[in-house]
């Protein structure tokens, strides 16, 4: 099992520091990833399948791993932890897909990847996936020539304020200074909403999610907003976190999704059936731990789901069994977010339970 840490405040304090300290050393974002010129960009360039008659799958198998844009200093989603490996939420389902293609979820390499250039590199062809906290909108599908595979995490937008200012509602960040990270969903969403609301607040903003935090502990802005999750695990390490709250009030939905070229229909349901796999199996209730039992299944259904009968896989390219190497390596979507956000940050599932608990999360049918 990956990255199965006991998370003790300790711990995760070391680790986020770690993380961020890694990437102090490192200069802030573009770790690994410099932005290629534009030529350099269209010799890079995947073509289009019908073009090259390679497909990205076996573009993947013949370099022999995956590689995966993540945001890598996103305690919770993808982070260096104390140990040094890369871990969280978005990490977890890129090692599901090389769980799925390799029968080895250590078959990915993870490269860091900043706000700004997140869809430039993914169009540029040096990753094969983008898994970083990354919302779906229209305008990004239909502009970009990208596609988004199904949410792995539903998120909404928050304000964090400090609980002695009295804050309470939006409407009360009047004539404050909010802090938003730059090139971001929640920077267009605020000035959507001030606008409409015909709020008048400044508002600060910065490339740098850490800067952000620095001036909102010097009270240089009085509210910070951004993803919720973010907002949760970031406050966790503020000087005083229970001096801080985030209102009930939210700005926007957030579904974070992956996201890849569109280009290659194969590659597409692949994600996205990796996705549906994870849920479908905490759906069956099939884990890391009890898929053994499941091998001498009668059940029709579950002989399916884990590629017994049929050839659920082989029809997508992959092997029949990728749902049983995905649970195995990795878990199913539960043992996932118990792992890196529910356990480390008390985050309750809300919107990202099962259906049948209230959430969204849902797979359509495995036939
Ligand atoms: N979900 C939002 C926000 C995601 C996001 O990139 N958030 C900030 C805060 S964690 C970030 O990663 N900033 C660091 C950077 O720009 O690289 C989006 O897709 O635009």
């Amino acid at each position: 099992m990956f990255n199965q840490i006991s998370w003790t405040p300790k711990l995760l304090l070391a680790a986020l520091v770690g993380s961020l300290m890694f990437s102090a050393a490192t200069g802030n974002h573009s770790k690994n990833i410099a932005i290629h010129s534009s030529k350099a960009n269209a010799i890079n360039q995947p073509r289009p399948q019908s073009e090259t008659g390679v497909s990205q799958l076996d573009r993947i198998k013949n370099r022999g791993y995956l590689i995966c844009g993540v945001n890598g200093e996103l305690p919770g989603f993808s982070f260096v932890n104390a140990e040094g490996k890369y871990a969280g939420i978005d990490v977890d389902f890129c090692r599901a897909i090389a769980a799925a293609i390799f029968d080895d979820a250590s078959q990915v390499q993870f490269r860091d990847v900043s706000a700004e250039e997140r869809f430039e590199v993914l169009k540029s062809g040096e990753i094969d996936l983008l898994s970083r906290n990354t919302t779906e909108t229209l305008s990004r599908d239909a502009d970009g020539n990208l596609d988004f595979t199904p949410p792995i995490f539903y998120d909404a937008q928050g304000v964090l304020v400090n609980r002695y200012s009295k804050i309470q509602t939006l409407k009360e960040l009047a004539n404050k200074t909010i802090c938003v990270p730059e090139n971001t969903t929640s920077y267009d969403n605020l000035q959507d909403y001030l606008h409409q609301f015909e709020i008048s607040a400044k508002i600060l903003t910065s490339r740098d999610r850490e800067a952000l935090f620095d001036f909102y502990e010097q009270d240089r802005c009085q509210a910070i907003t951004g993803d919720i999750s973010q907002l949760i695990v970031r406050k966790t390490i503020l000087a005083n976190p229970k001096d801080h709250i985030i209102l009930a009030q939210h700005i926007s939905q957030e579904p974070l999704a992956p996201v890849l070229i569109h280009q290659d229909s194969q590659w597409f349901d692949i994600v996205k059936w990796v996705t549906f796999a994870l849920i479908q199996a905490e759906e069956l209730n099939i884990n890391s731990e009890n898929i053994n039992v499941y091998h001498k299944s009668k059940e029709s259904e579950i002989r399916r789901f884990l590629g017994m009968d049929g050839r659920l896989g082989s029809d997508m390219g992959l092997a029949n069994d990728f749902t049983q190497r995905i649970i195995e390596q990795v878990g199913n979507y539960s043992e996932i977010y118990e792992r890196n956000l529910g356990q480390p940050f008390g985050l309750e599932r809300g919107k990202n339970a099962l259906w049948k608990e209230g959430g969204l999360m849902y797979s359509p049918p495995f036939n």
